[in-house]
């Protein structure tokens, strides 16, 4: 558990408003645009910002959100990695008066008194949006299309919902197979390591389906050290957007990108504000998000911030 931040034991006494932000980690492009957006509009907003990166586990963001409701932060941001098992941490911070804001991730509670809104996309329409590019692109398809996914981390709010979100969509013709499915944790990395273990079991892949960019990146890797030709041997459809995928789907690598937009900061300084100040909010707050050809990729590119 890494943490910085500067100064300032309590966030109520008249100075800066102080969030305490737990992140999950630094795992994808995607996280680390989210990550500058929030320091960058912090700053811009004269909030001062406790920053700590969870590294994809729940007990450090855990131990992080005890120490900010110790530390008397004004709010508590987090963007949380697991769906589950949030009831405990979210009650001692709501008994100490500290407003919750949950942003990028959703959680399972039922209790919705536990946090004050949720900014962040429909993963489940992200997953319907690469289901219907799927279906239209083997359309015409006669005998199986064969489909391995890369899921990303187990339990997280995208995983499940772009699972559900695209099985939903592909359910409507039962020549459309996942043959394999299996967590890549949402790196590079495990990306590339899964899908040379989906190389090697699978005898015939037409089209993969990455649950975000970098997964999308490393099996790229694999699949060109197999000999095949990405985008054309086996066709790919992944989910965010980062430029590295842009410029892939640009270069015919990647078929499509359903876009998932990281730069929260803005809206999120904007929400804090209005709840350190006692206003009411939305409950739900979506961000609103594009998808991309290969052509629309190119016209993009020049303009990609991250
Ligand atoms: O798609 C992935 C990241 O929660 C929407 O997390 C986010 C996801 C994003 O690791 O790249």
């Amino acid at each position: 558990l890494t943490a910085c931040g500067s100064g300032g034991s309590s966030g109520g006494s008249g100075g800066a408003i102080t969030l305490g932000f737990a992140q999950v980690g630094a795992e994808s492009g995607w996280r680390t645009a989210n990550t500058k957006s929030i320091q960058e509009s912090a700053k811009t907003a004269g909030i001062e910002l406790k920053f700590s990166d969870a590294q994809q586990k729940q007990e450090n963001q855990i131990s992080a959100i005890r120490s900010y409701i110790q530390q008397k932060v004004k709010v508590i941001a987090f963007s949380p990695v697991v769906e589950s098992g949030w009831d405990t941490v979210l009650k001692e911070a709501k008994t100490a008066n500290i407003p919750v804001i949950l942003t990028d991730r959703a959680i399972d509670s039922p209790d919705k008194s536990l946090y004050k809104t949720f900014l962040g996309s429909d993963f489940v329409a992200e997953g319907k949006k690469a289901g219907e590019w799927l279906t239209k692109e083997f359309g015409s398809a006669t005998g199986d299309v064969n489909i391995v996914e890369l899921q990303g981390t187990t339990g997280s709010a995208p995983a499940n919902d772009r699972k559900k979100g695209f099985a939903d969509v592909i359910a409507a013709d039962p020549k459309y197979k996942i043959v394999a499915s299996q967590t890549g944790e949402f790196t590079r990395a495990k990306g590339k390591e899964v899908m040379e273990a989906f190389l090697k079991s699978q005898p015939k892949i037409d089209v993969l389906y990455a649950h975000n960019d970098d997964m999308a990146l490393g099996a790229i890797e694999a699949i060109e050290a197999a000999g095949k030709v990405p985008g054309k041997d086996i066709k790919i459809v992944s989910v965010d957007g980062v430029k590295d995928a842009l410029q892939a789907l640009a270069d015919g690598k990647i078929n499509h990108v359903v876009e998932c937009n990281p730069l929260l900061g803005p809206q999120l300084m904007d929400l804090v504000k209005k709840v350190a100040a006692g206003e009411q909010v939305p409950a739900r707050i979506e961000t609103q998000e594009t998808e991309f050809d290969q052509a629309s990729a190119k016209a993009a590119l020049p303009q990609r911030q991250y």
